[in-house]
């Protein structure tokens, strides 16, 4: 028997206040369980909220440009029979949403389609994928990894996209706000299959898009035991920036050994005599970018959307890559110029705990001019950072060891910290980076520089 139900808004990640900007359902329509119902956006995502079951929509309770949290009404449903079970709807699937910076140029380079993926896996989507399916391979564009260019469509309709191999974003939309359809998918596919595109041989637009094979789909169950672990939102949001970085600078890593052995009899002393802060290595790195940065200021610039014209900036901000358990953040130092050591090893102390909270607003992690990300209390020799667009450098640090080094006469046993600084080379020529890593080393290396 029919049976009317209120659907609510599931948890949406703990937001409160999050506009809705779609309503998909009007009276008298049919749903089935999974349909979209709504699409809200938050700052960071944008989410479909899909029916818990199915039925036919009796009242819809909201309008675009409402804003929501858990628990609002979304509407009444006579719903089938057996289906009538849950009132809430399921915790909606999440789209990225466009990043606080935007990406510097729309360059030619292609990228990873929708799925994104932290950097080392993408790169392995470049390898053979012997359990796809086989499926046309449509021509990619970098803006495919843009997360604010998310294509509308249904979870049903991605994963139809997705089971096909075809990479939704490429797909006109034909629905209520170009909203994609099942049959644009189909249509699309039919449309590719009849111009000659097919598995291993696609076509490539104007020689400027990559061709790249679809996302390996393999029943790893079938080798073993496994466990599924959906990737936490923020893992979601910075992997698909990762991925467009990665995709769209053509980076260079210069690598280069900073003698510490000085620094570090200060920093001990240093700490000893403030022993309520913790001073680590990095508020000094923090200092020697930031002479880097005066000394060369086309590393603290960014390309501006049209890729001709370079923004430089006056100001010297410093973006610090925290490990969280959620994932990668980057929150930002403001004025490292005008601060001293100890403010700012306490400033770095607080951030991090932030950002291992879960405390940090948009505002703290934008703004950055160039970032570091120093695994260096860890270990590692040393790594190949991805640039944190639209900035368009970045230092890696890894661990301090002692080495030999010869001094002219003998080898003496120093402290050596590996620096890996990765750039953009369509704004850095690699004789200035080299120049540019040698600097931070001298600085790094005398720490009577740093007053300078
Ligand atoms: N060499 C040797 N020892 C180092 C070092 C280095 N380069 N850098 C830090 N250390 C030491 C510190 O002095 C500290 O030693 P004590 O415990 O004896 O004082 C220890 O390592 C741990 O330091 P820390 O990591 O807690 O502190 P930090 O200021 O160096 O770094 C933070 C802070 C937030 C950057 C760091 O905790 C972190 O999250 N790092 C990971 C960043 C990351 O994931 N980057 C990869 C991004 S992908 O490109």
């Amino acid at each position: 028997m029919a049976d009317l139900k209120e659907v609510h808004v599931p948890d949406i990640g703990g937001h409160d206040n999050v506009p809705v900007i779609e309503v998909l359902i009007k009276p008298g329509d049919r749903v089935e369980k999974d349909q979209s119902l709504i699409t809200l956006e938050s700052d960071k995502a944008t989410m479909e909220v899909p029916a818990p079951f199915a039925g036919t929509v009796k009242e819809v309770k909201l309008k675009v440009g409402d804003e929501v949290s858990e628990g609002a009404v979304i509407a009444q449903v006579e719903a089938d029979g057996a289906d009538a079970t849950a009132s809430k709807a399921e915790t909606p699937a999440a789209a990225p949403a466009p990043a606080p910076a935007p990406a510097p140029t729309p360059a030619p380079a292609a990228a990873p389609a929708a799925a994104p993926a932290p950097a080392a896996d993408a790169a392995k989507s470049a390898a053979p994928a012997p359990a796809a399916a086989p499926s046309p391979r449509p021509p990619l564009d970098a803006t495919i990894v843009m997360p604010g260019d998310a294509p509308y469509a249904s979870p049903a309709v991605r994963a139809f996209a997705r089971e096909l191999g075809v990479d939704i974003a490429q797909i006109k939309g034909s629905g209520r706000s170009g909203r994609i359809q099942r049959e644009d998918v189909s249509g699309y596919v039919k449309h590719a299959l009849a111009s000659g595109a097919r598995p291993g041989n696609a076509p490539v637009a104007g020689g400027n898009g990559l061709s790249l094979l679809p996302w390996p789909k393999v029943d790893f169950s079938k080798f073993g035991e496994i466990e599924e672990k959906p990737l936490s939102r923020i893992q979601k949001i910075s992997g698909a920036n990762l991925a467009r970085n990665w995709a769209m600078i053509p980076h260079v890593t210069q690598h280069e050994d900073a003698d510490i052995t000085e620094l570090e009899a200060f920093r001990k002393k240093l700490g000893e005599e403030n022993k309520e802060l913790k001073i680590t290595p990095l508020v000094f790195q923090m200092k020697a970018v930031v002479a880097a940065l005066k000394e060369y200021p086309q590393f603290n610039a960014s390309l501006d959307e049209t890729g001709e014209k370079l923004i430089l900036k006056k100001y010297f901000h410093v973006g610090i890559a925290v490990d969280t358990p959620d994932g990668l953040v980057v929150p930002v130092i403001r004025d490292v110029d005008k601060k001293g050591l100890l403010d700012l090893a306490r400033e770095l102390g607080e951030i991090s705990k932030k950002a291992r909270d879960k405390k940090l607003g948009p505002a703290e992690m934008s703004g950055g001019c160039f970032s570091i990300s120093s695994l260096g209390g860890i270990g590692g020799t040393a790594f190949t950072p991805i640039v944190n667009a639209p900035e368009v450098a970045i230092l890696g640090v890894s661990k301090a060891a002692m080495k030999p080094v010869w001094n002219g006469k003998e080898f003496a046993p120093r402290l050596m910290l590996p620096l890996s600084l990765s750039y953009d080379h369509r704004v850095i020529d690699g004789a200035l980076a080299a120049r540019f890593a040698v600097f931070v080393a001298k600085q790094l290396g005398d720490i009577r520089r740093l007053l300078l």
